[in-house]
């Protein structure tokens, strides 16, 4: 019934709006030299469409927002914690809940509490902050997702699975005992916002049991993973999204979550368990690095704002417009002629900028240079997801190069509207079709950690 309505259209009216600057050709200019061509360093002021993230960049629901005001500020035993508490137990099935103030702080809790000195952590493809995660707790991140996820061309309908040889390989040669955990990501979001399937969850679950070895979930985008299992996977026509997702969470013995995406908050995040002994370790260290562990960093308003968040998050209209809108600017492009990761995934489109610029070497930065353009064309804010990003091997601090040389056009939740992504889509054809006279850029900043977010660069030559 519901699949037979003809558009995604938005399940929601605008209330309030936001103006922006469209800015000029000139002051464009200035702002990404003032930048050093790095994306992170513009003031939003100086950007038409940031479409740097989806990150903490959604627009709340007027619930949410009259939740801000059912904040409970007390220090310990807010009653939004206990809402939200419920909100995670009734939604994800998680049985012990340890707010933090985000993502990358949860996964800090958890490297921290499971990882020891030598250990390897098998993935379905790296994220930046994870991984820096692991290898600060003394770990080594391996890669276990199907080769096809490296491959932008490729159209595997659930390019986030495991390949279950890889992992088995990885237990044999390394023993199970150094292998505290498989970090599954729902969905990936370096590999262009993929999902992983349940059949194939299942199995690494299998493999994992057999083992004792652990899977903690990263969640940040487990609803938009349960949608496309919900379109792409036999049997699961029928079920609701939010059976979808509880049935992922309960293969997993505990979860990461950036509430900043799917769970539609500006801020906000928590680590969930379902062992008693690992809560009560998370809960302790919590309070070194976050707050007391009825808070972790958030405001009362906050975990209201998020419980609330977390109910929408699951809802099927919602889902529906939200991967409906990505998919709308994806299919713009591919008619466009633009080389994007395929198929199109639920966050953003991820532009193949080897194949956009075939005359630049990895060496010469092609997505950091693509991001660069795009936003002088337009005013349009992307993020390089290439060479910048992937960072230098910890142990020969040379450059890792991966194989996806990608820029990211990220969708906020409930934020532009269709005739933005139009605007994006001209701006990126524009751009593509004088892709010749892009010139490399070389580094002239690089901090030690996550350099993406800070380095800074000149164009070469
Ligand atoms: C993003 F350039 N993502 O996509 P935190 N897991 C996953 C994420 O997507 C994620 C985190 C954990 C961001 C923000 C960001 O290299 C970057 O709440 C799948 O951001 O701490 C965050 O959650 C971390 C952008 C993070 C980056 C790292 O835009």
């Amino acid at each position: 019934m519901e699949k037979n309505r003809r558009s995604w259209a938005e399940p929601y009216k605008i209330k309030m709006v936001e103006p922006v600057h469209i800015s000029t050709h000139k002051e464009r200019q200035k702002a990404i030299k003032g930048a050093g061509y790095n994306t992170f360093l513009l003031r939003s002021s100086e950007v038409y469409i940031d479409l740097l993230t989806d990150s903490g960049t959604s627009a709340m629901s007027d619930r949410q927002w009259a939740g801000l005001m059912l904040g409970d500020e007390a220090y310990a035993g807010s009653n939004n914690f206990y809402r939200l508490e419920d909100s995670v137990r009734k939604n994800y099935g998680y049985k012990y809940l340890v707010p933090t103030h985000q993502g990358r702080a949860a996964e800090h809790i958890i490297s921290q509490l499971l990882i020891k000195e030598g250990d390897y952590i098998p993935g379905n493809m790296y994220f930046t902050t994870t991984k820096l995660h692991q290898e600060l707790a003394g770990g080594t991140f391996v890669d276990v997702i199907i080769d096809e996820a490296h491959d932008p061309a490729n159209e595997h309908p659930f390019k986030a699975n495991v390949d279950l040889n890889k992992l088995e390989d990885l237990i044999h040669d390394k023993g199970a005992e150094n292998i505290p955990y498989v970090a599954i990501s729902t969905t990936v979001n370096m590999a262009g916002g993929q999902p992983i399937s349940l059949s194939n969850l299942k199995q690494v679950r299998e493999l994992t049991q057999k083992h004792g070895i652990k899977i903690i979930h990263d969640m940040t985008r487990v609803a938009e993973n349960a949608y496309f299992i919900k379109e792409r996977e036999p049997g699961y026509e029928n079920h609701s999204i939010g059976d979808i997702v509880m049935e992922i969470c309960s293969l997993t013995d505990g979860a990461t979550m950036s509430a900043k995406k799917d769970a539609l908050v500006n801020i906000g995040g928590f680590l969930a368990v379902n062992d008693e002994e690992l809560f009560d370790r998370a809960r302790n260290m919590v309070v070194i690095y976050e707050g007391l562990h009825t808070y972790g960093g958030m405001a009362g308003r906050d975990m209201e704002a998020l419980a609330v968040g977390i109910q929408e998050s699951v809802q099927y209209d919602h889902i529906r417009a939200r991967v409906g809108q990505v998919q709308y600017l994806g299919k713009k492009l591919i008619n466009m002629n633009v080389p994007i990761v395929k198929p199109v995934g639920s966050h953003g489109i991820f532009l193949d900028a080897k194949k956009i610029l075939p005359h630049l070497t990895q060496d010469q930065l092609p997505a950091q240079s693509l991001a660069a353009a795009i936003y002088l064309d337009s005013g349009v804010r992307a993020m390089e997801r290439g060479v910048v990003s992937a960072g230098r091997n910890p142990e020969t601090g040379e450059n890792n190069y991966p194989k996806l040389e990608l820029v990211r056009l990220t969708i906020p939740r409930r934020v532009y509207t269709q005739a933005h992504m139009d605007v994006v889509a001209e701006s990126v054809e524009a751009v593509v079709a004088n892709a010749a006279d892009i010139s490399g850029l070389k580094f002239v900043y690089e901090p030690e950690y996550l350099r993406f977010f800070q380095s800074r660069f000149e164009p070469l030559g």
